[in-house]
């Protein structure tokens, strides 16, 4: 596979092509040495839950068509897809309640270092929970606030609290279908059990209850994340910042935070400029410490504090290639198991914080949010140490680092669109009726060596723009729009076509807005409630004329993902098939009977471009249905975007 074939960024072409010189092997190398994949596992239809097995169902109809218990190809297939629903879940919402466990901190350690940066927020949610306000101190609130969001995971009765921000018709559906989700943690123990051994055979059943689990994570732990670090970070406003491997500056001690959570991060970015810390710096010759993100993690201290991006999933490899980083602090998800093994060939050290991901042999410096700052600082003290032994002839920044605006969230958006005398939904809400916005699409996910890095995102959202989509995006995915100059006001005169270029260019936005992180998909949902609720497109999320897609998707939690955008009523694009391929009636069900049921469903499509047409496609047809006005203008011309690009 060529550079080019791997990855669309400049940057990276040039780190692989580094990596091949030295003889290091990338993801790239060692997803070429497992060729070919084991089809069985991509379809779905291999089974371990059972130590009768493991077994595989053959999908050409010539060998063995049940399991050693029986079970066929449709509960494999479903089974394995709820057991990585459950897996998701759980991954996003032990985010959301650690965050809650630091917001307790907040309220009962003033010593901690974590303070309650956005007070209002914290008020909204505590009358969501029905929590008294009225003559109660901040940290009191807090305390109540964090309490009632861990009783979320383990409640005895009753539905989720943020589950209720949904619009009527969705919950009456939700109650209905019996998928309305109740405690956190009992939705994923309760999909563990369900897909056991001998337990549920029926494919609708298993996914039902997926979407139910899905759904405690998108409307639950994720959303639950997404507003206690908006109150204990502060909540996101537009910042200018820069993205890609240029951001790492040879002069400075360079360190990275790789992982989801901002515990750790955000501490970081105080640490970073404590005096004892410049100066421990300015010790070793090096001209201050240069944090930069990788990942979520990253993009979380990107959207508060316009901390520069060093890169996307892919990227995590590529950085330590530059040979100037001291240092790649990880807490938890999508770091690499191998990255230690890369670091070896340099003097940047890994250094693993979480009790729940370490690595053999890596240096673990364990993250104690009862002395969140002291262990910051210590961790910075450590990449200090390293930026003497750093090889000076080894050092190779690639140039590229790019500007971009990110920070908006669903409260945001009505101050940028409605003025702040008169913040609303309705410019928005107005501008799809009259056709010169055709509708809303959420752009997400990974990144996935199978594709080229960036490619499938680039081409997907620049389709839509053009066509006057209006695109939110997240995670690796607006990574990918911001490596290409696609998340600044000005490439809406560039690559938008003229209905959403003159929305964006009256109000100073990109065409496309970066909401955050993965767990932040959440605001996609609560700004989808925001539309319904200013009226005129509808009653339900349904209605909408939206559309989600997770074009490059690697991880369990994006299928967790998609289920719960699927569940809330919203027809999603991934690009490579989910593992279920393997049973048509799997297949059916997803792509076809989920829109019955639910009012959403999956589609699979690699080609970026058919993806964004489908996309489109289906926003024209909600069009119709709520007979909005006929689109304004003609999509851009093509050439002129390429030309101008
Ligand atoms: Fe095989 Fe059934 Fe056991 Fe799965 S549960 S490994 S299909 S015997
Ligand atoms: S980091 S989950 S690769 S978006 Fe959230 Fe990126 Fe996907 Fe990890």
């Amino acid at each position: 596979m060529s550079q080019m074939a791997k990855t669309i960024d400049p940057a990276s072409q040039l780190m692989i092509e580094c990596a091949a010189c030295e003889g290091i092997g990338l993801t790239w190398d060692r997803l070429e040495a497992m060729q070919p994949q084991c089809g069985f596992g991509k379809l779905g239809v291999c089974c371990t839950t059972c130590q009768m097995g493991p077994c595989r169902i053959d999908p050409f109809g010539t060998g063995p068509s049940e399991g050693v218990c029986g079970a066929t190809a449709q509960t494999i297939v479903a089974r394995n897809l709820a057991r990585k629903i459950a897996a998701g879940c759980a991954a996003h919402s032990d985010h959301g309640r650690t965050v809650a466990e630091a917001l307790l901190l907040a309220a009962e350690n003033p010593d901690s270092g974590y303070k309650i940066k956005d007070e209002k927020k914290l008020r909204v949610v505590a009358e969501e929970f029905g929590l008294a306000v009225d003559g109660k101190s901040v940290e009191a609130i807090a305390k109540a606030v964090a309490e009632a969001c861990l009783g979320e995971f383990g409640k005895l009765h009753g539905e989720l609290v943020m589950a209720q921000r949904a619009p009527e018709p969705r919950k009456a559906l939700w109650r209905q279908l019996g998928i309305m989700p109740g405690a956190i943690d009992r939705e994923v123990v309760r999909l563990l059990h369900q897909t056991n051994m001998g337990v549920d055979a029926d494919p609708t059943n298993l996914l039902l209850s997926g979407m139910r689990c899905a759904l405690a994570d998108g409307w639950g732990g994720s959303m639950m994340a997404t507003d206690l670090q908006d109150i204990l970070f502060g909540s996101p406003k537009p910042i200018r910042t820069k993205t890609n491997l240029g951001v790492l500056k040879a002069p400075k001690v360079n360190v990275i935070v790789h992982g989801h959570e901002p515990v750790l991060s955000d501490m970081l970015v105080e640490a970073s400029r404590d005096p004892e810390i410049l100066a421990a710096a300015a010790a070793v010759g090096a001209d201050g410490i240069q944090l930069a993100g990788i990942c979520c993690t990253g993009n979380e201290i990107l959207m508060r504090r316009g901390v520069p991006s060093a890169g996307s999933f892919l990227h995590q490899e590529l950085a330590l290639l530059t040979g100037a980083v001291e240092a790649m602090i990880v807490d938890v998800q999508c770091c690499m198991p191998g990255l230690p093994r890369l670091a070896d060939h340099y003097h940047t050290q890994i250094i693993t914080t979480s009790p729940k991901a370490k690595m053999p042999g890596v240096r673990h410096m364990q993250f104690d949010e009862n002395r969140a700052y002291e262990v910051a600082k210590e961790i910075l003290l450590a990449a200090i140490e390293a930026f003497p032994k750093r090889e000076a002839a080894r050092v190779n920044i690639p140039k590229e680092e790019v500007d971009l605006v990110a920070g908006f969230t669903a409260e945001y958006v009505r101050t940028l669109l409605g003025g702040r005398f008169r913040p609303s939904y309705r410019p928005l809400n107005d501008a799809i009726i009259s056709g010169r916005i055709r509708g809303v699409a959420g752009v997400v996910g990974c990144e996935n060596p199978h594709l080229t890095q960036g490619k499938s995102h680039v081409d997907m959202m620049k389709e839509l723009i053009r066509n006057d989509v209006l695109v939110v995006s997240s995670g690796c995915s607006a990574l990918a729009a911001a490596r290409e100059g696609l998340l600044t006001p000005e490439a809406a005169r560039i690559h938008a076509g003229r209905g959403l270029a003159e929305v964006c260019e009256a109000v100073g936005m990109p065409p496309i807005l970066h909401v955050g992180a993965c767990v932040d998909n959440s605001r996609i949902l609560i700004a989808c409630c925001e539309m319904l609720k200013e009226g005129g497109l509808g009653n339900d999320i349904s209605d909408l004329p939206a559309a989600g897609a997770a074009p490059e998707w690697m991880s369990e939690k994006a299928i967790t993902i998609g289920f719960y955008v699927v569940a809330s009523g919203i027809y999603t694009i991934f690009g490579e098939p989910q593992p279920m391929m393997g049973s048509p009636e799997v297949r059916d069900l997803m792509c076809r009977e989920f829109e019955e049921i639910v009012g959403g469903r999956y589609d699979f499509e690699a080609d970026a471009i058919k993806a964004a047409h489908m996309m489109i496609e289906h926003m024209d047809r909600k069009r119709a249905a709520l007979k909005l006005q006929p689109m304004m203008y003609e999509a851009a011309p093509k050439e002129l975007a390429l030309a101008s690009a």
